[in-house]
């Protein structure tokens, strides 16, 4: 029988600003687990720490609030463990990009078949409002009263530049184009980066509803290859949503060597002593 909403929706309620993009992600995370129809005992959300890192607990699906920065290696362990598992790491800008930053670029380079969700409020939100990874130059924070004197990452370049084979954006406001690009990500066979606008509507009031409803232009398909993909994610006049970029190539887990009798001597090389 096909699932229904309230089937992938947890009894708990968020704790999140009224306001916050994050329920928009929650609400559009639930329609596309729907859609699919994903069976929640073998769906899971790990989530690292921070506003965002909360989201697993408001779903029925299996979910791991880890630690800050460790949302990505704990859902490749998820996804070596369970293959057949729909796998999905999320966290925020200063999650993903911030203190868990090495891991994306590993992830994405070694095609780890598990989908990354960035909900990007451009601050450290839970511990109000610091600049993050994502914070534009020369904006004022919490932490920098007098303009950040850094330049922002740009997430989709650096998931395109690390070899993501499924790269694409949405906003929280934009909530069916978002479940249709949340389905084409979960479904993909190898590692997919979804960023999100989810705009913090408590420390950066500046990114608002408005601000990215007046910026952003759906991409009817994706990019011909690479280069073009990046060339759409430098755009500063035009914040594309959609997918900018996808490819199937074989995963790491399909790349792995599988020895029918274990490691021949001849492999080590005369590196180790073969045992017996
Ligand atoms: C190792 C470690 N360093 C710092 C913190 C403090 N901390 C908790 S949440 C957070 C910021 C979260 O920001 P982001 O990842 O952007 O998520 P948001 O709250 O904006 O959704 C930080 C720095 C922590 N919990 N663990
Ligand atoms: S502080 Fe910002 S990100 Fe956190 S719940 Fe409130 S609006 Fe959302």
């Amino acid at each position: 029988m096909p699932r229904r909403f309230f089937d992938y929706q947890s009894k708990i309620y968020p704790v999140w600003c009224t306001y916050c993009g994050d329920y928009g992600v929650l609400t559009a995370l639930i329609y596309t687990f729907t859609r699919l129809n994903l069976d929640p005992s073998r769906t899971a959300i790990v989530s690292g720490i921070g506003c965002s890192g909360r989201l697993p607990a408001y779903t029925k699906t299996r979910g791991l609030h880890t630690v800050h920065g460790r949302a990505v290696p704990v859902a490749e362990g998820v996804k070596v463990a369970r293959p057949d598992w729909t796998v999905m790491a999320l966290g925020g800008d200063g999650d993903i990009l911030g203190i868990g930053g090495g891991h994306l670029i590993h992830a994405a380079r070694r095609n780890i078949p598990i989908t990354t969700i960035m909900l990007d409020n451009a601050v450290y939100a839970m511990t109000k409002g610091q600049a993050s990874p994502t914070t534009g130059a020369k904006e004022t924070t919490r932490s920098s009263p007098y303009g950040n004197p850094e330049r922002p990452v740009n997430p989709i370049l650096l998931a395109l530049a690390s070899g993501a084979t499924f790269v694409a954006r949405g906003f929280s406001g934009r909530a069916e184009e978002l479940i249709e690009t949340l389905k084409m990500a979960l479904s993909h066979k190898g590692f997919s980066f979804v960023q999100i606008f989810s705009p913090c509507v408590t420390f950066n009031p500046k990114e608002s509803y408005k601000f990215f409803s007046d910026k952003v232009v759906m991409l009817t398909e994706p990019a011909k290859d690479r280069l073009e993909a990046m060339r759409l994610a430098i755009d500063e006049d035009s914040l594309y949503l959609g997918i900018f970029y996808k490819e199937d190539i074989p995963t790491y887990i399909e790349n792995l060597p599988r020895p029918s009798r274990g490691v021949k001597p001849e492999a080590l090389n005369g590196l180790v002593e073969p045992f017996g």
